[in-house]
């Protein structure tokens, strides 16, 4: 590897060369020396927030020498490199998650010299635990500390956090690349029942696991026009793209560790600046507030996450907020390809780009125009280069989410890139008619301009589709579905190879190590697995079957679950400004029911929510009638419903849903007679933080998406992963989760995706008449029962499933959902050992949804790409 130094001054270098902390004694050193030295601070005023920092601080010290041992060996072995394109990326916490990764490599230090160095199996945590001790602090208060990093909405972004988390553990040479929002995904505040969103501005305090490069600068250039007033020129420079704005693209980098091994990759996010930072002509001349316009207008572009989960909303700094991420980091990719001199046609050899979602798919056209315009290589050598370079993941077959913008709005903002568009769409549609010849339909259907409505727009997924080699769906349900629906005519042109499936999954290390440090404890001990290697290779788990009736290990099995309750108990009851819902005494007996995501009417919260309406109308219908609390118990026992997540902003009727689990969390809380039969509470600000409360303490959760909508879920892997019981829906990921744990083990219920059409065209003509529980529901909310003060409140909720068609489905599923949630009472109050049996079960074969093994599946089935293993 070249450098600067010559060769007599390397001496000095290795004389010096830092070395990371590997015992309490060391770290207790690093920590005060970064108390005093990074932050100026001392013994006299270190509060936790400054014992986060310097703990932070020390352990990206470990973490920064493995992470420029990684690149140097990841460049000097030069195998194929992974680039994950991601406009969010949902990582939560950092110090905890880094701790738990951070085992040393064996080869430089003594494995198990004595239990207070990383490198011994699961101390790493521990010894920083006792280090901190000692230091005057408590580790869970410091952990406390860190504000999430919440650059995403929901499924989407967590997936690219679990991945990149699997990348770095699978030794793979892979970066992620995205933005660097000022401002993440709103916090969520709840007043009087409704929805407020307030700013989350995670960079207040500064952020110790970011790496500013602010000699890595891409300059990015938006608007203008190309010059074609040469008419004998035949090809375009990037100097014919005349005019308009130009920002600077910095990098920040986040260091990634991974699990067990010393290989530490790169999560580069980019923030904008202006070129010019100030405007000194207008200061000078008292025009304050015009002379930093400039700034702002760069800065903007990476000021916010857009709050949309599965919803396109067209707006223009979008489509700049991608553009500037795509061209930063191709030039950025392009430029370390091009360090090694190898000739362009090696470039799908040594790089694979894995676009998640259509978000970048500009990067396969500005990698076009960098070749074409900037390389000046032929079109068709260039674009076989681009076509073997990309992938596609699609996360969605519902049209709201799909992304098209206006030709008008993407030719403004991106003059060359739009004529790029029309070329590639160009010999595209030439290929087709080749191979289907005159038929006009098809050429329309396919075509990446649609042009039916008055506008014409810039189909995303279909560029994404005919720039990459491969497209995939994210379970099994979802990649048969986009054959078959939104991509039919692409099987068609392509054959069906092109299309393939990887099955999401999530990092066992946050969801599982991190989340529930009991469980996993239990599990080590069970399976005699101290060092956890089970978190490398799942299917160890599967030992755990043959304790699945064991009454000890049940009883053992049980005390985890209680703990964890209670931990999400003691967080309720904090959120509840201190007023406790619910019955710590009788906690073992109480169902945990709990449904946490974003709120989106085809996750159908309002189904949930009508259940729980349904059981408190039951509950008092049976008390009228005489019975005692003792006998109407029987029926209906003891259970608490959880709700939590974040509505878009701009979404009325998912906003409107919140509103009313709020509004029967007050009527139903405050009502004695039914004592602690019932209680629902929705958790505010739900994000990664409080998931990993959340999770673990789970007895069921509800994954209850109408057929055919939820590409996977996997927040459904998360309960199963922690013991949860599911009810669901046969929809995207609960399908492959039935088929690991066995049918046995989890409550399915409701229509078939197959069904779904037909009901719905059903819908349209009848009003087949709604199922008599249901009636009763809509009738109490019709009654005003949970709006005393405005009876219509809810009336958009009623009028959706009586007048507008019931999209989802709520109706047609009613019936079976409230039966399943009987059965759900019976096992869990009657019948104990079975519940528990089915618990342990489903955590023995969650094997299949740790992300590492998605990885691998993407690494050997998309990307041809190899691990690169530290000595
Ligand atoms: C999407 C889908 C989820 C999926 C996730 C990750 O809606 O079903 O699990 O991506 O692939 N927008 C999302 O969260």
């Amino acid at each position: 590897i070249e450098t600067k130094i010559p060769a007599q001054s390397r001496e000095v270098w290795n004389k010096h060369k830092v070395q990371k902390f590997s015992t309490a004694e060391e770290f207790e050193e690093k920590f005060i020396s970064h108390v005093e030295w990074t932050l100026a601070r001392s013994l006299y005023n270190c509060d936790d927030i400054a014992a986060y920092q310097a703990t932070s601080q020390s352990v990206r010290d470990n973490l920064v020498i493995d992470w420029n041992k990684t690149q140097q060996r990841q460049t000097a072995r030069d195998g194929k490199k992974v680039y994950y394109l991601s406009l969010e990326f949902l990582m939560g916490r950092a110090l905890d998650n880094a701790l738990i990764n951070m085992r040393t490599d064996t080869s430089t230090h003594d494995v198990g010299s004595t239990d207070e160095t990383l490198t011994k199996g699961n101390t790493s945590r521990e010894m920083i635990r006792n280090a901190m001790k000692q230091l005057g602090f408590k580790l869970e208060d410091v952990l406390e500390q860190e504000p999430d990093a919440a650059l995403g909405n929901g499924g989407l972004g967590r997936l690219a956090a679990c991945f990149v988390d699997s990348l770095a553990t699978g030794n793979y040479p892979a970066w992620g690349y995205g933005l660097r929002y000022q401002y993440g995904i709103f916090a969520q505040k709840i007043i009087n029942g409704y929805q407020v969103e307030t700013p989350d501005y995670w960079l207040n305090f500064s952020n110790p696991w970011e790496i500013d490069r602010w000699e890595i600068q891409v300059p990015i250039n938006f608007y203008g026009y190309v010059d074609r007033s040469d008419k004998e020129k035949t090809t375009i420079s990037p100097s014919d793209w005349i005019g308009g704005e130009r920002v600077l693209a910095v990098a920040h980098d986040m260091p990634i560790p991974g699990f067990k091994t010393s290989t530490v990759n790169n999560l580069r996010l980019w923030s904008a600046k202006p070129t010019t930072e100030f405007d000194f002509a207008k200061f000078n001349n008292g025009d304050y507030k015009n002379s930093v316009e400039q700034q702002q207008r760069a800065e903007s572009i990476t000021a916010v996450l857009y709050p949309n989960d599965n919803f396109d909303q067209g707006k223009e700094l979008r489509l700049k907020q991608q553009y500037f991420w795509c061209a930063a980091s191709l030039h950025d990719i392009v430029r370390r390809f091009k360090k090694n001199k190898k000739p362009w046609s090696e470039f799908p050899e040594a790089i694979a780009i894995q676009l998640n979602d259509t978000h970048p798919t500009l990067a396969i056209v500005e990698l076009q125009r960098i070749l074409v315009d900037l390389e000046k290589l032929e079109w068709h050598y260039s674009w076989d280069i681009v076509t073997k370079t990309f992938a596609y993941t699609n996360h969605t077959v519902m049209q709201e989410a799909l992304e098209k913008w206006p030709v008008g709005l993407l030719g403004h903002l991106l003059p060359r890139h739009l004529e790029i568009i029309y070329d590639i769409n160009w010999f595209f549609l030439q290929s087709v008619e080749k191979k289907f010849p005159h038929d006009v339909d098809l050429l329309s259907k396919v075509s990446v301009i649609e042009e039916a409505s008055q506008e014409r727009y810039v189909r995303m997924a279909f560029l994404a589709i005919i720039g990459s080699h491969k497209v995939n769906g994210v379970a099994e349900l979802h990649s048969d579905l986009i054959k078959t629906t939104i991509f039919q005519d692409f099987v068609k042109i392509y054959g069906a190879n092109k299309f393939t499936n990887v099955t999401n999954g999530i990092t066992p290390r946050r969801w599982l190590k991190q989340a529930n440090p009991k469980l996993a404890e239990l599990i080590s001990e069970t399976i005699n697995d101290p060092d956890d290697d089970y978190l490398l290779d799942m299917s160890k788990l599967t030992a755990l079957s043959k304790y699945a009736e064991d009454e000890a290990f049940q009883t053992k099995w049980n005390d985890v679950k209680q703990f964890n309750k209670l931990r999400l108990a003691d967080l309720i009851k904090h959120l509840n400004d201190g007023v406790d819902i619910i019955d710590r005494e009788h906690i073992r007996n109480t169902l945990f029911d709990i449904q946490v995501k974003r709120i989106h009417e085809y996750k159908r919260q309002q189904l949930n929510i009508f259940g729980v309406i349904h059981r408190y109308l039951s509950i008092k219908e049976l008390l009228q009638s005489g019975a005692s609390i003792e006998k109407v118990a029987e029926r209906y026992p003891r259970k608490v419903s959880i709700f939590g997540g974040k509505s878009a902003p701009g979404y009325y009727m998912a906003k409107l849903i919140i509103k009313l689990v709020n509004s029967v969390a007050e009527v139903v809380n405050a009502d004695t007679e039914i004592q602690d039969l019932l209680k629902v509470f929705f958790i505010p600000d739900y994000n990664v933080s409080k998931a990993e409360i959340i999770t673990p303490a789970s007895d069921l959760s509800e994954h209850i998406s109408t057929a055919g909508t939820e590409a996977s879920g996997t927040s459904n892997m998360k309960f199963v992963m922690n013991g949860g019981l599911i009810i669901g829906t046969v929809d995207g990921a609960n399908v492959e989760i039935t088929r690991e744990i066995g049918e046995d083990n989890i409550f399915l219920f409701g229509n078939l995706s197959e069904n779904v059409e037909e009901l719905r065209y059903k819908h349209q003509f009848s009003n087949p008449g709604l199922p008599e529980g249901l009636v009763k529901v809509l009738n109490a909310l019709e009654s005003g029962a949970f709006s005393p003060q405005n009876s219509s409140e809810f009336r958009p909720l009623i009028d959706s499933i009586k007048h507008q068609g019931d999209y989802y489905l709520v109706s047609d599923d009613f019936d079976s959902y409230i039966a399943t949630q009987d059965l759900v009472d019976q096992v869990y109050h009657k019948d104990k050992k079975e519940w528990l049996k089915k618990s342990i079960l489903s955590v023995a074969n969650v094997g299949f949804f740790s992300s590492d093994r998605c990885i691998e599946e993407y690494a050997e089935t998309i990307w041809n790409a190899e691990p690169v293993k530290p000595e």
